[in-house]
């Protein structure tokens, strides 16, 4: 089959690579223009491991290029960016553009699928759309396992850092507007995939997706608020958790500053958005994610007080990245906690994060150094993320400091 594949990103691009891989035909298309040029010369615009091998080969023996607009194919594969608007509903605009990037080169016995995060009835919208731009095809909608363009809704749940072997090994939910849907992009995804393939209908499957990171947001909301209640009790949270973890049905997750990324921060409100009465306990425990980074700024500003020094006290904040050993500071709790010090702190601010260059800090106001530098400096250290290199700080070189330890690399 040729493939098409709708949007060259974190999940688009290494999506089209695997596919050529196995030697299938992929076109991409991408608004960026300079995205298209790089891929075309066989480079990559993203970080991620192993795929800049990948598309090397792939489009130096002629399975992958790429364009700005679209050509004829069997199937079509959207993976464009779902962000929320300002009242966390989707805002599917990149969705409605490539439904209309697409429209003029559909033809009888073309599959769609769409993979980008979606709140349920996503894929039906798609199809209402396609079927207005198209009158002249006929839609699973009014022609089920007949119609002559097929859609299915499969969402990627690939783990960045590890997307080029987890697209290949994880199982597949794969939602089709009707079963025929479902069977042919099974067939294709069987191409290059190990996992399993497992059919369901569309709004399962983008409901599955939702489910998937809101499960993890409430888990990690659960042991937030456990580190809330602890410190208002005099309790050692990462000792309490250790314990309650001994029970064979409890495994509580690990406190930290909130939860970035720009996935499980971001999907459960989907949910919340299209079921408000109904999801509770899903809104509330984003609430508790979201309130993590105040409650850190106030603590480290108790403990700059409680130093007694009137001024020139130096906060050392440790990390920014959204989590452990990587260089993602999209949506990171500890980026913000430590704009948000710098921005308030009268003395000095220092900033550690070995993951990036040294050279520009992305805190204004602080200064960007080495742990040890920071460490010898500080009066007040802030422990944010839990990077290698800070598993090895001993009490020792705390000594006489002041600290705020939110995920127990020291305490814990
Ligand atoms: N976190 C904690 N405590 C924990 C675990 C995580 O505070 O015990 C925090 C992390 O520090 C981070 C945030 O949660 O700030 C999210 O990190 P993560 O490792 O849980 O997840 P992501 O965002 O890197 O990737 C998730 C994955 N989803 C699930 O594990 C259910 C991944 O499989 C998805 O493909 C990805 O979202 C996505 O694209 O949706």
């Amino acid at each position: 089959p040729r493939i098409a594949v709708i949007g060259l990103g974190y999940i688009g691009l290494p999506t089209a690579a695997v596919f050529a891989k196995q030697g299938v035909p992929v076109h991409g298309v991408d608004v960026n223009e300079k995205a298209v040029a790089t891929i075309n010369a066989g480079q990559i615009h993203i970080v991620e491991p192993g795929l800049a091998d990948v598309v090397k080969t792939a489009v130096a023996e002629g399975h992958l290029r790429a364009s700005t607009t679209a050509v004829a194919a069997d199937a079509f594969i959207i993976a464009v960016p779902t962000p929320f608007l300002p009242d966390r509903s989707a805002d599917l605009k990149f969705i409605r553009s490539a439904a209309e990037t697409i429209a003029p080169v559909l033809a009888a016995g073309n599959l769609i699928i769409l993979e980008s995060t979606s709140p349920v009835g996503t894929t039906e919208q798609l199809e209402q759309w396609l079927a207005e731009l198209r009158p002249d095809l006929s839609f699973p909608a009014t022609a089920g396992d007949a119609a002559e363009v097929q859609l299915a809704y499969c969402p990627e749940r690939v783990l960045p850092g590890k997307i080029m072997q987890e697209l290949v090994d994880n199982d597949r939910v794969i939602g089709g507007l009707s079963s025929r849907a479902s069977a042919m992009a099974a067939d294709l995804y069987r191409l290059f995939l190990k996992g399993d393939c497992i059919l369901t209908n569309a709004r399962t499957a983008e409901m599955a997706k939702l489910t998937e990171n809101s499960f993890r947001d409430v888990n990690i909301a659960f042991a937030n608020e456990l580190s809330l209640i602890c410190d208002h009790l005099g309790i050692n949270v990462w000792e309490l958790i250790r314990l309650a973890n001994h029970h064979p049905r409890v495994d509580i997750l690990q406190p930290g500053p909130g939860v970035g990324g720009h996935c499980i921060a971001v999907d459960p409100w989907f949910i919340v958005a299209s079921a408000p009465e109904q999801a509770r306990l899903i809104r509330t425990a984003r609430e508790v994610n979201d309130g993590k980074p105040d409650w850190v700024v106030a603590q480290v500003q108790q403990a700059v007080a409680a130093t007694g020094a009137a001024q020139d006290v130096t906060i050392a904040c440790l990390g920014l990245a959204f989590k452990a050993n990587i260089d993602d500071l999209r949506e990171s709790p500890a980026l913000a906690i430590a704009r948000q010090l710098a921005s308030s702190h009268a003395g000095t601010t220092l900033v550690v994060e070995p993951n990036i260059a040294q050279d520009a800090t992305p805190v204004p106001g602080a200064e960007l150094c080495s742990l040890n530098d920071a460490l010898a400096a500080a009066d007040v250290v802030v422990l944010l993320v839990d990077h290698e290199p800070f598993k090895a700080i001993t009490r020792g070189q705390l000594e006489g400091k002041r600290w705020v330890d939110t995920r127990g690399l020291i305490d814990g």
